[in-house]
């Protein structure tokens, strides 16, 4: 059976079918190769980056201090770590109850869901609908137009109002996007470092630091060498972060064009974003500034004046490690607390105290137990408390670790897994607040850590000195 042109049906659809299959293959090899040199060169560059980090910072702050000394510093920093993440995962779990944002139920959810599913454009002009009186937008737009076919305008706009606002979004998110992609090169976040690799490598440069420190003499060149390259790797990470204020802008706003399938959030899912919110408000500006006041005796909100742009990079990178290199410029160079502390403590903080990831934990998964009309028993409560504060501990500095490690809170008492898909729509925003919560948990611990090691210092700076004298 030929064509009416005489040609071979066969030949013809085999031949495109050979070049079909020479550009499939071409494509996936190009993807392939994109994705290898992207994902290798941003996990090559970060894990050893904050590999580095971490174990320089901890051997360099442990050594710096005899074992009497940093055993006493390392009990205060973890009795400070467990204290605050319980009482935020006490917080999560009365702002959840108490707002009951579950109200309603799974399908409800659903249905939120799909309105999820409208263009940023029209949800844009929703939210404008919504926030101002309907003929005040009429008008604007009247007069938008007016002035369109007044020819004020040098940029072709289409005329009706719901593809103006999209060009808008387009244009600009198109701006946003290159440079964001950009960015994501030049700061890559720890993609590669998880919970228990980070803890595994804390525990090992704390024990190596002990020995070193407890070597005197013997153990200086080590010390001098750590110490040298942490300030090295420190440089090498604070030149990457130098973009941070930028990175960080566009990187929010690259997150904003993921407003494209977010749309208007629905209902429930509202209510317990804030609820998360107000938890995650109550621990950082009452309970942690308050914590510090007491112990420390001074002006809470100096220190964390001093510490804002650590938390502009938490917030932008929603990654506790990728901040780190900021939190230790913010705390040693503005706070000027002491690089003995802040080297052992931050380190360790960014892995283990995740206070704002406790407390989001707890609340999701009380608030999918509410999503199913399911009621959890007093006992049951305990549990999610405890696996929720073992998941924060688990969860490494990364973006959406606390979702991840969410799966061990909700087995725990028995909740469905899946219903993690209820929250995720806006968990990449909620994920920078409990990341910021989480980077002022340690900067606080380190200054309250260091108060309380004064003495320990002083013994320590009189015996070198001394050492330095009889030397
Ligand atoms: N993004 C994590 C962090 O860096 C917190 C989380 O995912 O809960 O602290």
């Amino acid at each position: 059976m030929t064509k009416s042109n005489g040609e071979d049906p066969r030949s013809g659809s085999r031949m495109e079918r050979f070049q079909q299959g020479v550009r499939k293959r071409t494509l996936l090899a190009k993807k392939k190769m994109q994705s290898v040199t992207k994902d290798d060169v941003k996990g090559y560059l970060v894990r050893n980056a904050f590999v580095l980090l971490t174990v320089t910072a901890v051997i360099v702050g442990t050594a710096a201090l005899d074992s009497k000394a940093s055993g006493k510093m390392g009990i205060r920093a973890i009795v400070y770590y467990m204290s605050t993440t319980i009482i935020a995962v006490i917080i999560g779990i009365i702002v959840v109850v108490i707002i009951h944002p579950g109200k309603g139920t799974k399908e409800n959810m659903h249905r939120e869901g799909k309105i999820m599913k409208v263009t940023a454009a029209d949800a844009f002009l929703d939210l404008i609908r919504n926030m101002f009186p309907p003929n005040l937008v009429e008008a604007c737009f009247k007069q938008f137009k007016t002035n369109y076919d007044k020819r004020m305008f040098r940029v072709p706009i289409p005329p009706n109002e719901t593809s103006v606002v999209a060009s808008v979004i387009n244009n600009v998110s198109e701006a946003m996007e290159t440079l964001t992609r950009m960015k994501e090169e030049v700061i890559p976040v720890p993609g590669a470092v998880n919970g228990v690799n980070a803890l595994g490598l804390v525990v090992f440069s704390i024990s190596f630091g002990l020995v070193i420190g407890n070597m005197k003499e013997q153990g200086q060149p080590l010390r001098h060498f750590f110490d040298s390259l942490n300030e090295a790797i420190m440089r090498l990470v604070a030149l990457i972060m130098w973009y941070a204020p930028l990175g960080i802008m566009f990187l929010i706003a690259g997150k904003i064009v993921e407003m494209e399938d977010m749309g208007v959030i629905g209902g429930q899912l509202a209510m317990y974003t804030i609820t998360v919110i107000i938890g995650l408000l109550i621990h950082a500006i009452i309970v942690l500034p308050l914590l510090y006041f007491l112990v420390v005796r001074k002006n809470p909100w100096v220190f964390i004046g001093g510490l804002l742009q650590a938390l502009i990079t938490a917030l932008g990178t929603s990654s506790s490690s990728a901040t780190l290199p900021i939190t230790f410029k913010c705390l040693e160079d503005i706070n000027g607390v002491d690089k003995r502390i802040t080297r052992f403590v931050l380190p360790v903080g960014a892995t283990i105290n995740m206070d704002g990831t406790a407390l989001y934990e707890a609340l999701a998964a009380i608030f999918i137990a509410q999503v199913n009309n399911f009621e959890l028993n007093f006992g049951q409560i305990i549990t999610i408390s405890i696996t929720a504060t073992a998941a924060s501990i688990g969860a490494a500095g990364i973006p959406q670790a606390g979702l991840v490690t969410m799966v061990i809170v909700l087995t725990s008492v028995g909740l469905p897994t899946e219903d993690i898909t209820l929250i995720i729509a806006v968990d990449w925003f909620l994920d920078r607040l409990r990341t910021t919560t989480n980077v002022l948990g340690d900067s606080i611990g380190a200054g309250i850590i260091e108060h309380l090691s004064r003495n320990e210092l002083k013994n320590r700076d009189a015996e070198m000195g001394n050492s330095v004298i009889e030397e």
